[in-house]
């Protein structure tokens, strides 16, 4: 299964586009690749050719169910994967040229200096759990409605019209992009129970895909929640496709690449969840076990930001 990865990564290095991005580190670049992965007894994809660190995706994963999109509760637990981006707009607006560490212990000292600085706007978890709605008037203006749990409702609707092909759980609030610290990259799941009625499989669409960083934590996180939300509904895990939009290396993890293209997948570890939460919101880290992983060593590399 991470041969698949790895020909992608292989793929992009060799044949992408090079092209200035956003971010101006410059990427190689395809535009639209699809993996797929089992995920059939408890077979997980997570990465060997170099460690990942899966606790930290799947902290990521249950932070976006809480509805949470202030980094603090991440980085009281220790993931350091969302601070580039609160850092770089404090630096900007205030001026203040503090190093990322000394911000981020900030951010844990200081409960209303996070509230200030750590948002990220409208995230994943916001619009995830509640997806602003608004009701018209008879005057023609509107107001505020009920926000849409669309986690539950998925939920719901794998429970009662399993055949539907409407379960689907959206981030690309096209109403609220210009107040996200970033608009989402994975930004649409649609689940999906196999023919036989007993297996449920996950499509993640990625618009735009950071394969050697990002990737693993998303392939990951993609998994965990198919396996809880499977767990859940009292479905079989089925499989995981990811499809990706512009799909690309940035050109400064040019070191990861080559040492990582050099390495031979170890095994296939798997996951357990070691009980069924009360509800999809239920999880905790402690219910999460990894076997069979001795991954090769971690590979570190600077993210764009
Ligand atoms: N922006 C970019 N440029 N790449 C991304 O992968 C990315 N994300 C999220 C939002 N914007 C992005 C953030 N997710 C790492 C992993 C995931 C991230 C960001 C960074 C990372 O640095 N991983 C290292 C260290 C992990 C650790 O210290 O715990 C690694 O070796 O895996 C994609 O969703």
């Amino acid at each position: 299964y991470e041969q698949q990865y790895l020909d992608l990564m292989a793929r992009i290095w060799r044949e992408g586009d090079e092209r200035v991005d956003r971010t101006g580190v410059g990427t190689r670049s395809i535009f639209g690749a699809q993996l797929r992965f089992s995920l059939a007894d408890n077979a997980i994809p997570l990465l060997t050719t170099k460690r990942v660190f899966w606790k930290a995706a799947a902290r990521e994963m249950l932070w976006f169910l809480t509805g949470e999109t202030n980094i603090r509760p991440l980085v009281l637990q220790g993931v350091k994967i969302w601070n580039e981006w609160p850092h770089a707009r404090y630096v900007r607006e205030t001026g203040d040229d503090i190093a990322l560490d000394e911000f981020v212990q900030r951010i844990a000292d200081d409960e209303s200096f996070a509230a200030r600085w750590g948002d990220l706007g409208p995230v994943y978890g916001k619009q995830w759990v509640d997806w602003p709605t608004y009701r018209y008037r008879p005057d023609g203006l509107y107001e505020k409605g009920d926000g849409i749990d669309q986690v539950s409702q998925v939920i719901e609707s794998l429970r009662t019209t399993p055949g539907s092909r409407r379960h689907i759980i959206e981030g690309w609030n096209v109403a609220e992009l210009d107040r996200m610290a970033l608009p989402p990259c994975h930004k649409t799941y649609q689940f999906h129970v196999g023919a036989d009625g007993t297996r449920l499989n996950c499509l993640l669409y990625q618009r735009s895909c950071d394969v050697a960083l990002g990737l693993p934590f998303n392939l990951f996180g993609a998994a965990l929640l198919t396996r809880m939300i499977a767990q859940q509904t009292d479905l079989e895990p089925g499989e995981l496709v990811w499809m990706g939009g512009d799909t690309h290396l940035y050109l400064n993890h040019e070191a990861l690449i080559r040492e990582q293209l050099e390495r031979e997948p170890r095994g296939r570890p798997t996951l357990e969840i070691s009980r069924r939460a009360p509800s999809i919101f239920g999880y905790t880290i402690e219910d999460f076990a990894v076997s069979g992983y001795s991954p090769h060593a971690a590979i570190k590399a600077p993210v764009a930001v």
